[in-house]
């Protein structure tokens, strides 16, 4: 049972795979035991929005409130939440950190058992929902996120309170994108429709001399982590791969490749950082300008408009475009 009053709330709710979302009102439950309701301050968006806004197989679900990448501030929390209180700044991260289970008290996994990271599309603890549409249907939640929306719930695990100081427009960048990616770097870039009868990794294998000391795969599908790992070099060529496949998606590797190459392949969820220890250091760097967060910033608009954010990604034209509530 939820205590305490729901509040009226703004959303930007995704009806059907790749419409438009509607901008309507919504109400958000209470926070319940372990969890927290948060006003967002601003929210940015990140290409996965996108993927599960066109998808049309599962895990895609419908109606849902996308938006995973947000900074906001504690309205109010649940039973047993001391770590945060109501005024707070957070960001929330789509990986759990409970800080207690054998993961997260290790430094070598950011993989957090007590609640482990899932494409579910529900509250983390119990598969419920905190958003309800005016008509009394509830609607998904996104990644434990769901920042499409003025105010949202998310388990404390999923948040971690941060310097109220630093410039929301950029701090809500550590929440997903610049904590999963690199700094700027790209000297060279291969159009794999420009490649004629070679692969991808032919060309990069040309170029290299043999093979890139490390290659990151972005998107997750098979087919190109198959070309990233035929992209690194013999002997400690490495491919790691930040973005996720479909469920059930396989990877077809011969076993001489695998074992008698010396190459290696990982994959790293939100680049490996641990939510809560991390995001401090990221934003400590930013205040002493060693990590360049303006620059990913190309774009900025009102929540009214966040139709135009999602035009402006999908047409390439932004890296990460700022949605102020
Ligand atoms: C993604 C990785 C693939 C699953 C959804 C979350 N990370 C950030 O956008
Ligand atoms: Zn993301």
């Amino acid at each position: 049972l939820l205590k305490g009053p729901k509040v009226e709330d703004v959303a930007a709710v995704s009806r059907q795979p790749g419409e438009p979302l509607v901008i309507e009102e919504i109400t958000v439950a209470p926070p319940g035991a372990y969890e927290v309701r948060i006003r967002i301050i601003c929210t940015s968006l990140c290409y996965s929005d996108i993927t599960f806004w066109k998808l049309k197989v599962p895990p895609a679900c419908f109606p849902r409130i996308l938006g995973h990448e947000a900074i906001g501030v504690v309205e109010s929390v649940g039973e047993n939440v001391e770590e945060v209180k109501e005024g707070d700044t957070v960001i929330p991260t789509f990986m759990a950190d409970c800080g207690d289970c054998v993961d997260c008290r290790s430094k070598k996994s950011n993989l957090c058992s007590k609640l482990p990271f899932a494409l579910k599309p529900w509250m983390p603890r119990n598969d419920t929902t905190r958003f309800t549409d005016l008509n009394g249907e509830p609607l998904y939640h996104f990644l434990f996120v769901s920042s499409f929306s003025e105010y949202t719930v998310l388990d404390v695990a999923h948040v971690v309170k941060i310097d109220p100081a630093i410039p929301p427009n950029r701090a809500c960048l550590l929440s997903c994108g610049v904590s999963t990616g690199q700094r700027f770097g790209v000297t060279e870039f291969v159009d794999s429709s420009s490649c004629g009868d070679k692969s991808v990794s032919q060309v990069i294998n040309e170029m290299t001399g043999g093979g890139a000391d490390y290659c990151f795969e972005c998107v997750g599908l098979s087919s190109l982590v198959e070309e990233a790992y035929a992209s690194c070099r013999k002997g400690w060529g490495k491919t790691i791969v930040l973005g996720v496949d479909r469920p059930g998606a396989q990877l077809n590797f011969s076993s001489f490749e695998v074992l008698h190459t010396g190459k290696t392949i990982t994959g790293s969820l939100f680049g490996g950082i641990k939510a809560k220890s991390d995001i401090p250091i990221l934003l400590k760097r930013y205040v002493d300008k060693e990590l360049h967060l303006d620059e990913f910033v190309t774009h900025e608009v009102k929540f009214e408009d966040i139709n135009k954010a999602f035009n402006l990604l999908i047409e390439g034209k932004c890296i990460r475009c700022v949605i102020w509530m």
